[in-house]
């Protein structure tokens, strides 16, 4: 392998196999394999099986919560939330988030108003969110994005003035202390229910799959029942259901990873250091550090891209690192106020938010986690470092191949 040449000016890629941002963990096989034999013999599939309610204590313990209420998916769990308690009109949450935080409430007939975030810390601003309550406010939805926590405090401080309940969406955040997040007051003062996710790209899989936590033992047994069809009983449907049920080798594969989280985290941290080091001093490239070290999971790798200061743009450097089966990904460009449905929304719902703007055109997501070796750290950020210098041949070459 040269060590100064780009695939991108011609050179071999620096990987044969792609390195993804969202590779899954996988727990060990012979624990897997032992956990399908047992869901195979008991014959017991689904339907709140002993998996499902091994996987939830689990959960809620991890979290210290007194309920995790197991689901198909982070989505689907945020939309059984939303009509489980009721909410109708209008839900704040930042425009800086995956598209589901907004299509889940969209889905249930919320409005979505999309609001500005904390530059540093790429999470919602509480400033922000606390100029946007107004009569038809249902709910707050806080993203903990990058799997560090957004400010909570602040945020329970503007629901509580505001009078309306808080929602974390925890979709990126297993394993972080949710503990004190999550009251049981549905009225409002303090946080009502965080939810994670367990999808394949996340620390802990469940291939799909997600969780509602919450203390609140009415909404929980209102989850329960909702996500069974509206059943209350054996054979008796008390309310409207629908079916959000994880499946038992779902459960599985998440109690197999949970096992691991301590060590999974441990690592991720050592590539956030890794990463860190290595992309120190580059010319307008900077390491998302989050802000509190403490209650992080480290599962994303986060770096920001400075138009006014790095001499390649982000979208060229994107360009430059896929040529070299780096996947790197613009998480969450271009913001979901600019997606559809909400891009076309008329002009008087459409908000100003610059810090939105800046930090979907500026970011980049790269391999972390599973994804990546030590060793593969320090490659990738050579070949970063490699690319800055080399700026001027790989723009021309970005530009020729556009030309041809
Ligand atoms: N709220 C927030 C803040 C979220 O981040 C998410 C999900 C949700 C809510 C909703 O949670 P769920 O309803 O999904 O439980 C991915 C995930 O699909 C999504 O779960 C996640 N956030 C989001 C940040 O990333 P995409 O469209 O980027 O996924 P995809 O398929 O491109 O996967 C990323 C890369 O990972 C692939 O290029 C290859 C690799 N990969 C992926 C899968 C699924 C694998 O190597 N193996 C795999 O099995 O959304």
């Amino acid at each position: 392998m040269s060590q100064n040449e780009l695939a991108i000016l011609g050179d071999k890629p620096l990987f044969a196999e792609p390195r993804h941002v969202g590779t899954p963990f996988i727990p060990p096989r012979d624990l897997l394999h032992a956990s399908l034999d047992e869901i195979l013999d008991a014959r017991r599939l689904s339907n709140d099986g002993p998996f499902v309610q091994e996987l939830e204590v689990l959960l809620a313990e991890q979290h210290g919560v007194a309920h995790a209420v197991a689901m198909c998916n982070a989505t689907i769990a945020m939309q059984l939330l939303f009509r489980a308690m009721g909410l109708c009109g209008e839900i704040i949450m930042p425009a800086f988030t995956f598209i589901a935080t907004a299509h889940a409430a969209t889905w249930e007939g919320l409005e979505a108003v999309f609001v500005d975030i904390d530059r540093e810390t790429h999470c919602i601003d509480p400033v922000a969110a606390a100029n946007a309550v107004n009569a038809d406010t249902a709910a707050i939805v806080g993203v903990h994005l990058w799997g560090q926590l957004c400010d909570i405090e602040r945020l329970i401080r503007v629901a509580e003035n505001a009078g309306v309940p808080l929602i974390f969406d925890a979709a990126q955040a297993l394993g972080c202390d949710c503990s004190n997040h999550v009251t049981s007051n549905l009225a409002g003062s303090g946080a009502v229910a965080s939810v994670i996710s367990l999808h394949a790209t996340k620390i802990v899989s469940g291939l799909e799959g997600g969780a509602v936590l919450t203390n609140n033992d009415v909404l929980a047994d209102k989850l329960r029942s909702m996500r069974n069809f509206g059943f209350a009983g054996y054979d008796r449907v008390a309310s409207l259901g629908t079916n959000a049920k994880l499946n038992e080798f779902s459960a599985a594969f998440a109690i197999r990873g949970l096992e691991c989280l301590e060590s999974l985290t441990r690592r991720n941290r050592q590539i956030r250091e890794m990463y860190q080091a290595c992309l120190a001093g580059l010319p307008g490239l900077s390491f998302h550090a989050p802000a509190t070290a403490k209650s992080v999971n480290d599962h994303y790798a986060i770096v920001m891209i400075d138009p006014t200061a790095c001499p390649l743009t982000r979208d060229e450097l994107l360009q430059t690192l896929w040529a070299e089966n780096i996947l790197a990904r613009r998480y969450f460009f271009p913001g979901c106020h600019r997606m559809e449905p909400y891009a076309s929304r008329p002009v008087e719902r459409k908000p100003l938010l610059p810090a939105t703007d800046d930090v979907a055109g500026g970011v980049l997501a790269l391999p972390a986690s599973s994804a990546v070796s030590l060793e593969d750290v320090q490659l990738i950020c050579q070949r970063i470092r490699v690319a800055i210098e080399l700026h001027n041949r790989v723009r021309e070459s970005i530009n020729q191949a556009v030309g041809a």
